[in-house]
């Protein structure tokens, strides 16, 4: 396999000054020695820090956003837990506000290489091909951050950096990642990853106060926030896509557009290109995890009713109890 280290030296200039920075990173690492630490997957460690869980390198790129991004009112920010459509969100946001990144005649298409999540560089094994750092306008990024963590300048009241999440419904979103860390990371029974999604000890979980940390904040600033739903971007995806075209300032007047968009960042579209059957971006993981069954109610051929009861329990409690319903 490629040694990742061969491309740490690859990545783009002013991120790797800013996350190489020595005596940050040691501040960092002595931030998450001293925090709460649990085993996830039965293969990695995983901290708890501000109410949610990071891997360690993930973690210190996550402190690095924080501290150093300064956002522009132009930036434009997707967001989502894991599993909940990331890689569709990706793809439809491409398409939307084509930056050069993607010219109309672009094959090669792996969203999570065109668009890169802040936190994740570190497992990148080709360098990203913007920076996320870089002054040129508009920069069009993602992160599985909780909006609780986001840099205050995404967040404050004066700036008009928009945002666009994703949220899925939480079994189904349970069941997906199942599917991928078996892959990624290795095969555990199905009782085991239950108890571990219940308990929220995930990278970025827990999945419930992810979603509804953002729900609140996109019903107390609708203008801010677009909060989309995986489901009903599968139920009536032309509707979902031109709203988030007209969110993003980018209305597609015609229907043919919204067509062409659908069709582009379709699952069968994506998961049949080369790139996604054979190549691989990240470390240990291949391209062909992130396209699977992308059904709704996929959970139905997995969980017990006990299982199922438990997660509804978990929704209405934190989920449906805010008006959140998934
Ligand atoms: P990530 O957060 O790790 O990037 P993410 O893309 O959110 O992953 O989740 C992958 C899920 O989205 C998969 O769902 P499944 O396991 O239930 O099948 C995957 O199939 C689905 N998916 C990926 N691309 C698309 C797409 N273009 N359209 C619809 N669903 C998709």
């Amino acid at each position: 396999m490629t040694n990742p280290s061969t491309y740490i030296s690859l990545y783009v200039k002013s991120f790797q000054t800013i996350t190489m920075a020595d005596s940050k990173e040691k501040s960092y690492s002595e931030i998450i020695e001293k925090l709460p630490k649990a085993r996830f997957w039965e293969a990695q460690d995983i901290y708890h820090w501000e109410g949610f869980w990071f891997w360690r390198d993930v973690l210190k790129l996550v402190m690095t956003f924080r501290d150093n991004f300064l956002a522009r009112n132009d930036d434009v920010l997707l967001a989502s837990p894991m599993k909940t459509g990331t890689t569709w969100l990706k793809s439809l946001a491409v398409c939307i506000l084509p930056d050069g990144r993607t010219g109309d005649a672009t094959a090669a298409e792996n969203p999570h290489s065109l668009l890169p999540t802040v936190e994740a560089s570190h497992f990148a094994i080709k360098p990203y091909e913007i920076d996320i750092y870089d002054a040129s306008a508009p920069r069009l990024i993602h992160t599985h951050i909780p909006y609780s963590l986001l840099p205050d300048s995404i967040k404050s009241s004066s700036s008009s950096t928009k945002i666009v999440y994703i949220a899925r419904n939480p079994k189904d979103t349970f069941i997906s990642m199942w599917h991928f860390y078996n892959s990624a990371l290795c095969p555990i029974p199905l009782e085991k990853a239950f108890d571990c999604f219940c308990s929220g000890v995930y990278n970025s979980g827990p999945l419930f106060d992810h979603m509804a940390e953002y729900w609140i904040e996109s019903q107390k600033r609708p203008e801010k926030i677009l909060f989309m739903k995986y489901e009903e971007l599968k139920s009536n995806p032309k509707v979902q896509i031109s709203k988030m075209a007209e969110f993003l300032g980018k209305p597609l007047a015609r229907e043919d557009e919204v067509e062409k968009i659908l069709w582009r960042c379709s699952l069968e579209r994506l998961r049949n290109l080369e790139v996604n059957k054979n190549g691989k971006d990240f470390v240990n993981v291949s391209n062909r995890s992130f396209f699977r069954k992308g059904e709704v109610g996929d959970y139905k051929n997995y969980l017990t009713p006990e299982m199922e009861e438990k997660i509804d329990q978990m929704s209405r409690e934190k989920l449906e109890a805010i008006g959140l319903f998934l």
